[in-house]
Formats: structure tokens, C-alpha cells, sequence
């Protein structure tokens, strides 16, 4: 460094972070708090992503300290590979492409529990080991470890890691992913699924029992949500990774179906699809319930709970904690699930679902503000997304998140929430989506915004986008080789190398 000096160094570095912020900036018109801490968020996650090496991933701190052992949690693929999806595909690469490093960790975890498959680590170290402990908060009362079941029972990340995966896939086109472990992550996490589920004879259908969904105030409950639909979603993508396969590198699937000893899993697998249970909006009210017997839970304020606590910091989960009885949760579940799987449910019932959970959340997690920012966003309700956004957005800035659990302090920074504030302004604001190869912009900007201007790549195209009130406009960027479909505020046009469109939009009210 000496002899290269100072000027040569300073002007590479410039050079790379001018590079990395043309691909990643957003710029807003008309709201300078938020600009700078979504520019803060983002410069938080670019500095701590594995540009180096697929071996490693983001943990949930960051670099910030030393909480949670500078494990990796679900965290990365359900809250920050988007960002990365979006504008940096060789980094969303690294980060699926640890998981598939660490398959073997997984399948020890599996085995350790007697299951077949991929059971991925709940606090995934460098070989894929579980971090987490049994014990792992200090009852406050007793200043004794007390149980709990994240280790053991919060198997939807192995439905997060093999639906990233397959995520990877559909955004890039990047078939490598599958034929470099990909393909073998996600039929092992599906043979996970299938020895972890009961078939319930009398109801003739399979179902996901005893698990910790998101809100890890409720442990072992039955036919959780949001894992129920991550579940099936894995048994599809699972079988979507086969027919492509067998498709275009039907060696390389005999190949594996044969190394993995999987042609008769790949026959249960499709019975389980079939007839896997997945909770529904039900009654005249449309709501899902969170988890089998949620609605039988006493129901009670969040002013009022926290008016019970006795001890600063008690943990409000577990055997005992003081939300475990009640129908407060910790995280965003249900409503969750309406992201994800945004387009199998109406208008009316996210709209029911938000407005059920969302003061029955306590925001315990910094995962959460965001989810409810996206479905707001969604049902065309910017302005009661935006107190979520911004919660999101400013978290490291104010200071303004959990710091105990228990005796354990859990400061630091929030790389989801990084991650969850891109998505709530691109994803969510924007209305940024992409599936079947086309990308679909239905934005719903706060009143304060009068524009916001980013970039998003998909199948190895790069588009400048700028959103307003009241139009949209994309540019293909200088190297694009083949032409994208957009479908903006439904109208469909096609965007050639070179191209520019422009709509005109009645914003939100084509909701
Ligand atoms: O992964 C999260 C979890 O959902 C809630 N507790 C903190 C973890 C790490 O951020």
C-alpha cells in the first residue's frame, strides 16, 4: 500500500464505491430523513457482504459485535437477498451458494434429530453447525438458563434456504446454481419436510406439527402459517427444480436422483404436495389463524401486557413468558405470509389480516416493522406503511430497537432491517416485483415522496426506473442484450437493449 500511495489507493476505492452505489443507490425526491437513513441502510449492507468468497454469508449482526456468535440466521435470505437480488447478483450468488457449502452441516442436524434430509442450522456457522443452544436465554427471575425451541423447532429455514435458492435461479437465469449443489440443497430440505411432516389419517392430509414459527413467543405449536406455506412452496420449487432439470440436464438429474437415492422420496414428494395442509383465511372476517388454537388465546392489550411485566427485560416467550398465553406475538407471522405469497391471496383479506395482527405485534424483532410496511404498501395504504419504513430504515441511526433478551444484550446493528428498508421502499412504495421473467411495478409512494429513482437487474438486464405519483418510467442500461417485459400499472411493454417507456399512472388506485 505504501508504494502504491495514497492517491493511487484513494482513487481505487472511489472508483469501486462509485461503481457499487450506481448499481445499488436510491435516490428520493422529497424527503431527505429517509434518503439518508435508507443510503445509511444500504451502505450498512454493502460493507458487509462476501464479495470474496461463496464459503460465507452475513450474519445477523453484521460485523457490529458479537451476539449470536456471528452466526448466520434466516435473516439473510428472507430480508436481505433481495436487495442484493436486485442489484448485485454476484453477491446474492455467494450467499445461496453458502448454503449449499454448508449442506452437509445440514443433513448432520437432520440426522442428529432423526430426520431425513437438510435441517439447516437455526445459527449457521462456517460448516454449517448450529450455534444455537437449548438454553440459550436467562430467565430474569431465576438467573437460570430456560429451554427453548429455536434450535430444535424453527425448521422453516430449510424452507427459506431451498425457496433463496430457487429464488437465485428465477432472477438470474443462472442454471449453474442448481447443477453446483442447488438442485441437491432443495430435494434435501423437501426430504426434510417430508420425514418431519405427519399424515393425519383421518383428515386424509399432511401436516407441519410442532413447530416455532417466526414469532418465536409461541414454541411448538401446530399447522404454523407461515411455515405451513414455506413448506409447500418447497415441494413445488423442489419439483420445478426436477422438470427443469430433466429438461435441459436430464444426465446430471439421474445423476443425482441416484446419488441421493431419491426416486422414491420424488414419488412422496408429490403425494405431499398434493395433500399438504396449509392454514386458509377463513369465516366472514378472512383471517388466518397464526397457528392451530392461536384464537383461543386470551386476548389482551399490548399496553396491557406490558403493564405485567415485573422484571425490565423478562423474556415474554417460552414456557412461561408473559405473551405465551395471549395472542401477542413477537414478529410479523401471518401478515409474513401475505408477502411472500402476495399474489395467492385478495386485497380484502391482506387488508384483514394486517389490521387483525398489527396491533396485537410487539415489533419484539427488528424483522418485523418492514413486513408490515411491504403489505401496507400492497393493499395501496402508504402512509401506514411509512411509520414501519421509516422504524425500519432509521433502527441503527436512533438506537431505537431491543437491546436484552433476558440477561443477553442483542445491540448491534440490523442487517435484516438494512435490508427490510430496501425492501419496503423498492418492493413496497415502488411496487417492484418479478416473476414468470417479467418484472411489475405497481408503486403506492408516501404523500412526502415525489419521486424515487433506483436500479434493478433481472436475467442479467440492468434498468434505471424512476417512479412518481403519477408515472413511471424505465431505461435499459448501456450493455443490456435482450429485451424484459415490464408489466407497469398493468400495462405491458417491452423493453428492448437501448429502450426507454414511459406510462402514465392513476397511482394506487388500480389496487
Ligand atoms: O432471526 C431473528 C429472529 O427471527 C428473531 N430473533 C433475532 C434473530 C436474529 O436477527
Amino acid at each position: 500500500a505504501h508504494e502504491e500511495g495514497y492517491d493511487s489507493l484513494l482513487q481505487k476505492h472511489d472508483a469501486k464505491w462509485t461503481k457499487l452505489w450506481k448499481a445499488s443507490d436510491v435516490v428520493i425526491d422529497g424527503d431527505d430523513e429517509a434518503q439518508l437513513a435508507l443510503r445509511y441502510s444500504l451502505y450498512h449492507l454493502l460493507i458487509i457482504a462476501p464479495t470474496h468468497s461463496d464459503k460465507v454469508s452475513i450474519p445477523a449482526r453484521g460485523l457490529s459485535g458479537q451476539v449470536y456468535k456471528g452466526a448466520v440466521f434466516w435473516d439473510t435470505e428472507m430480508f436481505m437477498l433481495p436487495f442484493f437480488l436486485h442489484t448485485n447478483p454476484a453477491i446474492a450468488r455467494n450467499l445461496v451458494m453458502y448454503r449449499c457449502q454448508t449442506l452437509d452441516g445440514a443433513r448432520r442436524k437432520a440426522a442428529e434429530y432423526g430426520f431425513e434430509g437438510a435441517f439447516f442450522a437455526w445459527e449457521s456457522q462456517d460448516n454449517g453447525d448450529d450455534a444455537c443452544t437449548l438454553f440459550n436465554v436467562t430467565d430474569v427471575f431465576t438467573n437460570r438458563p430456560m429451554r427453548t425451541y429455536f434450535r430444535d423447532k424453527q425448521v422453516h429455514i430449510s424452507a427459506d434456504v431451498a425457496v433463496a435458492i430457487w429464488q437465485y435461479y428465477t432472477f438470474t437465469g443462472d442454471e449453474s446454481i442448481l447443477l453446483e449443489g442447488g438442485a441437491e440443497t432443495i430435494l434435501e430440505c423437501a426430504r426434510f419436510f417430508h420425514s418431519y411432516s405427519y399424515f393425519n389419517p383421518t383428515k386424509d392430509r399432511y401436516e407441519i406439527l410442532d413447530v416455532t414459527g417466526p414469532d418465536e413467543y409461541h414454541e411448538r405449536v401446530n399447522n404454523n402459517a407461515f411455515t405451513s406455506y414455506m413448506v409447500k412452496n418447497t415441494l413445488e420449487v423442489a419439483l420445478d427444480a426436477v422438470a427443469l432439470l430433466e429438461d435441459r440436464h436430464a444426465d446430471d438429474l439421474a445423476a443425482l436422483l441416484s446419488k441421493l437415492d431419491y426416486v422414491e422420496t420424488l414419488k412422496q414428494i408429490r403425494v405431499m404436495n398434493e395433500k399438504l395442509y396449509v392454514p386458509q383465511p377463513g369465516g366472514e372476517d378472512g383471517l388466518i389463524e397464526q397457528f392451530d388454537g392461536y384464537f383461543r388465546l386470551e386476548e389482551v392489550g399490548l399496553k396491557e401486557l406490558k403493564s405485567r411485566v415485573l422484571i425490565p427485560n423478562e423474556y415474554w416467550g417460552g414456557g412461561n413468558g408473559l405473551a405465551t398465553t395471549t395472542r401477542i406475538l413477537k414478529q410479523a407471522d401471518v401478515v409474513l405470509t401475505m408477502h411472500r405469497f402476495k399474489d395467492r391471496f385478495s386485497k380484502e383479506i391482506k387488508k384483514a389480516n394486517w389490521e387483525f395482527y398489527e396491533p396485537r405485534t410487539e415489533h419484539g424483532s427488528s424483522l418485523s416493522p418492514c413486513v408490515y410496511a411491504l403489505v401496507a404498501s400492497d393493499i395501496g395504504s402508504p402512509d401506514w406503511a411509512y411509520p414501519y419504513f421509516k422504524k425500519t430504515a432509521t433502527i441503527d441511526m436512533t438506537g431505537d430497537s431491543k437491546q436484552f433478551v433476558g440477561t443477553l444484550y442483542i445491540g448491534g446493528t440490523h442487517p435484516a432491517a438494512n435490508g427490510g428498508a430496501w425492501m419496503s421502499a423498492i418492493q413496497g412504495f415502488a411496487g417492484v416485483g418479478f416473476h414468470d421473467g417479467a418484472f411489475h411495478i405497481d408503486p403506492a409512494l408516501p404523500q412526502a415522496w415525489k419521486s424515487v429513482a433506483f436500479t434493478v437487474q433481472a436475467l442479467g438486464q440492468r434498468f434505471a426506473v424512476t417512479v412518481s405519483h403519477n408515472e413511471i418510467s424505465i431505461a435499459a442500461l448501456a450493455g443490456n442484450t435482450r429485451a424484459l417485459t415490464f408489466v407497469l400499472n398493468g400495462r405491458s411493454v417491452l423493453c428492448q437493449p437501448g429502450g426507454q417507456h414511459s406510462v402514465v399512472i392513476k397511482e394506487a388506485a388500480a389496487r
